[in-house]
C-alpha cells in the first residue's frame, strides 16, 4: 500500500544525482573499508583525498562494521561482524590511521549486523549484533579499555539479518530495532538503565525486511523506523507513537529486492529522505520525504550489477550528502555525487 499523500501542495526540489561507476577491482566483502579509496582514479576531475586501501584481517566473512572510540582515546575503532565465525572482530585505531590486529569475541551464531551503542549509560560504547542462525541478538557492554564483556544474548525474530539503535520510546535509554527477515517483522527491544533488554515486541514490516534504518520523518522528535524488504520490493516506515511504541507500517515502492537502506536529507529541505541499493534491478532507489512522515514516489539511479550496500558520506565536501554503493556481482564501487543546488536564500 502506497499513501503517499497526493494532496501535498508543496513541491521539493528534485535531486539531480550525477551517475559515475567507478569500474575498479575491489573486494566483495570488505567494500566497506576500501571502497572509497579504490574509487579515486575515476573521479580525478572532483579530487577526492584518498590513499590506496589498507587491508586488515579479521574472521571469517565479515559481513557488517561499525564505528566507535571502544578505547576512550579519541581514535576511532571497528567492529565488525564475522558470519563466518560465531564472533565480532575488534580493531583498535592507532594515532597514524592505522588499526591493531583484530581482537574477537564470541557472539551468536551467524553474526550478520552490527551496531554501536551506549545501553548502559556508562559512557563507554558497546555493541550490539545480530545473530541469523540462533534469532537472537548479542550485547557486548564495552569496558574503558576497548575490551568487551562476555556477550549476553536476547530473543529477536527468525533470522535478523539488521540492527539498529535508537530511542524509541525517548526515555533516554537506548534501544534496539531488529530487521527479521524470514518473520517479515521488526523486533523492538527496550533498553533498561543497565544495559539489559526487555522481551522483544515485534512490528510486522514488508516481505522478508532485510536492512533497518533510524530517522524522525514527520519531525515530532520520535524515532521512527525505515526497514527495506526484499521480498516485497518496496520499504515500510514506521512512525514512532506515544502509545506504541510504533504505528503499523505503511509501505512505499522501491527497486527490486532492496538489501540496503540508508537515511539522509539528499534535497536539502530539512526533511530526511531514503536511499535503497537494490540488488536485483542494479539501482538505487531515491524516496523523498514530505512534512508529514509521508514519502514521495522513489526515482531510481542505475548503479553496478547487484547492489548490496549503500552508504552516505559527503565525498566531494560541497555540503551535500552522496551515495556510494557496493556492487557485489561487477566488485565495484558506485558513486552517487549529489547536484542538488545551493539553497537560494529568500529576502
Ligand atoms: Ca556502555
Ligand atoms: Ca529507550
Ligand atoms: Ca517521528
Ligand atoms: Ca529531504
Amino acid at each position: 500500500m502506497n499513501t503517499k499523500d497526493q494532496s501535498m501542495t508543496r513541491t521539493p526540489r528534485r535531486v539531480t544525482f550525477e551517475s559515475l561507476c567507478a569500474i575498479i577491482k575491489a573486494a566483495r566483502w570488505v567494500a566497506a573499508l576500501g571502497l572509497l579509496a579504490t574509487a579515486v582514479p575515476a573521479l580525478a576531475q572532483r579530487p577526492l583525498p584518498f590513499a590506496a586501501a589498507a587491508n586488515y584481517a579479521t574472521g571469517a566473512q565479515p559481513r557488517s562494521l561499525a564505528a566507535g572510540d571502544f578505547n576512550a582515546d579519541g581514535r576511532p575503532d571497528l567492529a565488525v561482524a564475522n558470519i563466518g565465525n560465531t564472533n565480532v572482530s575488534i580493531l583498535l585505531g592507532n594515532a597514524n590511521g592505522t588499526f591493531q590486529a583484530a581482537v574477537n569475541y564470541a557472539t551468536g551464531v551467524s553474526p550478520i549486523s552490527v551496531a554501536v551503542g551506549d545501553f548502559n549509560a556508562d559512557g563507554k560504547p558497546d555493541l550490539a549484533v545480530a545473530n541469523e542462525s540462533t534469532n537472537d541478538v548479542s550485547i557486548l557492554l564495552g569496558n574503558a579499555n576497548g575490551t568487551f564483556q562476555a556477550a549476553v544474548n536476547y530473543a529477536a525474530g527468525v533470522s535478523p539479518a539488521s540492527v539498529a539503535v535508537g530511542d524509541f520510546n525517548a526515555d533516554g535509554r537506548s534501544d534496539l530495532a531488529v530487521a527479521n527477515w524470514r518473520s517479515s517483522n521488526v523486533s523492538v527491544l527496550l533498553g533498561n538503565a543497565s544495559g539489559t533488554f526487555q522481551a522483544a515486541v515485534d512490528y510486522a514490516a514488508g516481505t522478508q525486511p532485510y536492512s533497518v534504518a533510524v530517522g524522525d520523518f514527520n519531525a515530532d522528535g520520535r524515532s521512527d523506523l525505515a526497514v527495506a524488504n526484499i521480498g516485497s520490493a518496496n520499504v515500510s516506515i514506521l512512525l514512532g507513537d506515544v502509545k506504541g511504541p510504533f504505528l503499523p507500517a505503511v509501505n512505499y515502492a522501491t527497486g527490486v529486492q532492496p538489501r540496503s537502506i540508508a537515511v539522509g536529507d539528499f534535497n536539502a529541505d530539512g526533511r530526511p529522505d531514503l536511499a535503497t541499493a537494490n540488488w536485483s534491478s542494479g539501482n538505487v532507489s531515491i524516496l523523498l520525504g514530505n512534512a508529514n512522515g509521508t514519502f514521495m514516489t522513489a526515482v531510481a539511479y542505475t548503479v553496478g550489477t547487484e547492489p548490496y550496500s549503500v552508504a552516505m558520506g559527503d565525498f566531494n565536501a560541497d555540503g551535500r550528502p552522496d551515495l556510494a554503493a557496493a556492487n557485489s556481482r561487477t566488485n565495484n564501487v558506485s558513486v552517487l555525487l549529489n547536484t542538488t543546488p545551493k539553497p537560494v536564500v529568500s529576502p
